[in-house]
């Protein structure tokens, strides 16, 4: 789209000024960022972020190979949104030994994983020793999978449980092998929906201080918001624009993934009267986050969360990726997510191209794969 042609695609008059300083290469303000969420002008919103995706990628959307895994389900956090934890003594409890982990990932169908995302619960029984061996079998045995492991609060988590600072505990843990970290935990900064949806879970503080960390040390990790709950507009963009802050301080973020609430098997749906997200709410969350977070390069749409057909539409609203071929996902399909649990490279590729993209498979980093 001819940059001096985006304000034909915009009907809200409102959002011209916005267009104009997209135009600029100017920032968006928490008031601009209101503006977004309560616009009806969708096709509108979406052109600017268009227009700015196209600026910084052209064509391309990134996919990479990954793999799921999670070492516990065993979790002594009490989010109310999650359907996956099991606490100690429920017949679906696990953990995970290296060697399950070894003999998971020797299976035929990871041969060409490139990324091993892991996250779980929060089980106090595993300490550093765990994890260092984990790591190091892992890498012993497969050389090219690149650890992206923990979100902020684990990593918080299991430094405590181990009696060791988290620059100690991440220290260790990336001289055993882990390589960045995965963009969850992070739910809604604001402290009284958190209070809500996660009573206890560590605060806002805590997330932003333990990326700061990771990204001091050269660790990169991504950044995601849980929405379509109970929070409203303002504390989306409050949310956002404190990831911003801090990646104007660090640069340390990859990507950043909207997360759509799932709400069977929940107790935050089962408390509050919460309808699944729609597909304007989906797009609304990919358009405002490229137009907002300007300086985080990827915006991936997870198919997993708001389905394979709108996350290849969400390729004009402004995501750049479409995260991965993923291979056994728990988290969402335990809360009800109807998307498959993986898909295949020829898959994500016809997903790209039929929507007029060009598929680019990547490595964790964004590296381009020969
Ligand atoms: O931390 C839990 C969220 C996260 C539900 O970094 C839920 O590339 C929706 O972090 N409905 C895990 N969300 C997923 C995650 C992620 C996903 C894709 C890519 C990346 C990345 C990271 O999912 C959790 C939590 O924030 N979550 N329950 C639910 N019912």
């Amino acid at each position: 789209m001819p940059a001096l042609h985006l304000q034909r695609y915009i009907r809200d008059e409102r959002l011209l000024p916005l267009a104009d300083k997209v135009l600029h290469g100017e920032r968006l303000t928490f008031e601009d960022g209101l503006l977004l969420y309560e616009s009806p002008d969708l096709s509108g919103i979406g052109a600017m972020a268009h227009h700015s995706r196209l600026q910084r990628h052209g064509r391309k959307t990134y996919y990479v190979q990954s793999r799921r895994l999670s070492y516990t389900n065993i979790c002594h956090t009490h989010c109310q949104f999650c359907a996956f934890q099991a606490k100690p003594g429920d017949p679906r409890a696990y953990a995970l030994s290296a060697e399950d982990a070894l003999r998971e990932l020797s299976k035929p169908e990871n041969a060409k994983v490139q990324e091993l995302h892991m996250t779980s619960g929060h089980n106090p029984k595993l300490r550093i020793e765990y994890f260092e061996d984990l790591f190091r079998k892992i890498k012993a045995a497969f050389p090219k999978i690149h650890l992206k492991v923990f979100t902020m609060v684990e990593m918080d988590y299991y430094a405590r449980v181990s009696g060791i600072s988290v620059e100690a505990f991440l220290d260790r843990c990336v001289a055993a092998g882990l390589e960045s970290c995965p963009g969850g935990g992070a739910e809604i900064f604001d402290p009284e929906i958190r209070e809500k949806i996660c009573i206890g879970k560590k605060d806002a503080d805590t997330w932003l201080r333990v990326a700061e960390l990771c990204h001091s040390k050269g660790v990169p990790t991504n950044c995601t918001m849980l929405y379509g709950h109970i929070e409203e507009a303002r504390h989306r963009v409050d949310h956002l624009l404190k990831l911003r802050a801090l990646q104007d301080r660090t640069g340390g973020f990859l990507a950043y993934i909207p997360l759509a609430y799932q709400i069977e098997d929940n107790e935050l749906g089962k408390t509050y009267e919460i309808l699944e997200t729609t597909g304007v709410q989906d797009l609304r969350e990919i358009a405002v986050a490229r137009l907002l977070l300007d300086n985080i390069p990827h915006i991936k749409a997870y198919w997993v969360m708001i389905t394979e057909g709108l996350a290849q539409i969400a390729q004009n609203y402004g995501a750049n990726d479409l995260d991965g071929t993923i291979i056994e996902e728990e988290i969402a399909h335990q809360a009800g997510a109807k998307t498959p649990q993986h898909l295949t490279k020829a898959h994500l590729e016809r997903l790209i191209r039929e929507a007029g993209f060009e598929p680019v498979e990547r490595d964790n980093l964004y590296h381009t794969m020969a």
